[in-house]
């Protein structure tokens, strides 16, 4: 069983990139099922699996708790970990190849808080990898997309299992500005060019310096530019994540 699970900011495509991944390797005859981790969401665009809200919904923690919505989620997320041996023998019920696991939209809950970490313990064996998602409106300046690295480095940081990080929603980029974006992520030095270049001041000294860390680090590696929206990007998804996975095992 290999796990993926879909990290990002708000709104970055983790459940639209779970779905359409999901029907991409069912399409190349691979068993995958979908996980959603997310006990606040009220729409998705797949049916999931495995459901966290079977186990504990964001409303009944409101109610019995008396708490607000906010308050309730973060509750919720945490309360997920009593829960995560009965989920975790529903995934191991249906047997499946690749488990593709959405997590909540506000990725502070899942990352951040103690709840993530322990889930991708409890759940995962070795064969794990998390799929960060850039979102291309943060991304299409410099200062956005140092930010949203940054942020990307830190859930590395916290989870200390191998990461991907795509390009998310890019049919939203015109091919320039997709072009810029991933010349950035190749070159390290047109991206230090370009800071140079728009920034001055204390901006620019701790952007270079930033980017200095994130050049050591070797971050953000091969930036996959993916569309769920159009299918677009998920072979070459696939094909790193089997390096990972299989030592690059073909299908
Ligand atoms: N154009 C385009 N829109 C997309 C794509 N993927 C997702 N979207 C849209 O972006 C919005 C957010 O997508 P979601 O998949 O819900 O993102 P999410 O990260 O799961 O969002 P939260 O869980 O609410 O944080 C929706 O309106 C999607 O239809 C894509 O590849 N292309
Ligand atoms: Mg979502």
């Amino acid at each position: 069983m290999f796990f993926m699970y879909f990290i990002g900011t708000a709104g970055s495509g983790k459940s639209t990139l779970t779905a359409s991944f999901a029907e991409w390797l069912k399409d190349h005859e691979l068993d995958a099922i979908t996980v959603n981790l997310d006990p606040g969401v009220r729409i998705l665009p797949y049916t999931p699996d495995v459901d966290a809200r079977d186990y504990i919904k964001v409303e009944d923690v409101m109610l019995n708790f008396d708490l607000g919505p906010n308050g309730a989620l973060i509750a919720s997320v945490d309360m997920l970990t009593g829960k995560i041996d009965k989920i975790k023998e529903e995934i191991e019920e249906l047997k499946p190849g690749y488990v593709l696991i959405d997590t909540p939209g506000q990725m502070e809950l899942f990352a951040y808080r103690s709840a993530g970490p322990l889930i991708v313990s409890a759940l995962g064996g070795e064969n794990q990898a998390s799929i960060y998602l850039v979102d291309p409106i943060l991304a299409k300046n410099p200062y956005g997309y140092v930010s949203v690295l940054l942020l990307g480095i830190s859930v590395e940081y916290r989870f200390q299992i191998p990461q991907v990080y795509v390009l998310s929603k890019s049919d939203l980029l015109e091919e320039k500005e997709k072009q810029k974006i991933l010349g950035w992520s190749e070159d390290f030095y047109k991206l230090a060019e370009t800071i140079d270049r728009e920034f001055s001041g204390l901006r620019r000294e701790m952007s270079l310096k930033i980017l200095g860390i994130l050049n050591e680090m070797g971050r953000p590696g091969e930036l996959i530019p993916v569309s769920a929206a159009r299918n677009e990007g998920l072979d070459d998804l696939y094909a790193i994540l089997q390096r990972i996975y299989a030592g690059g095992e073909d299908f």
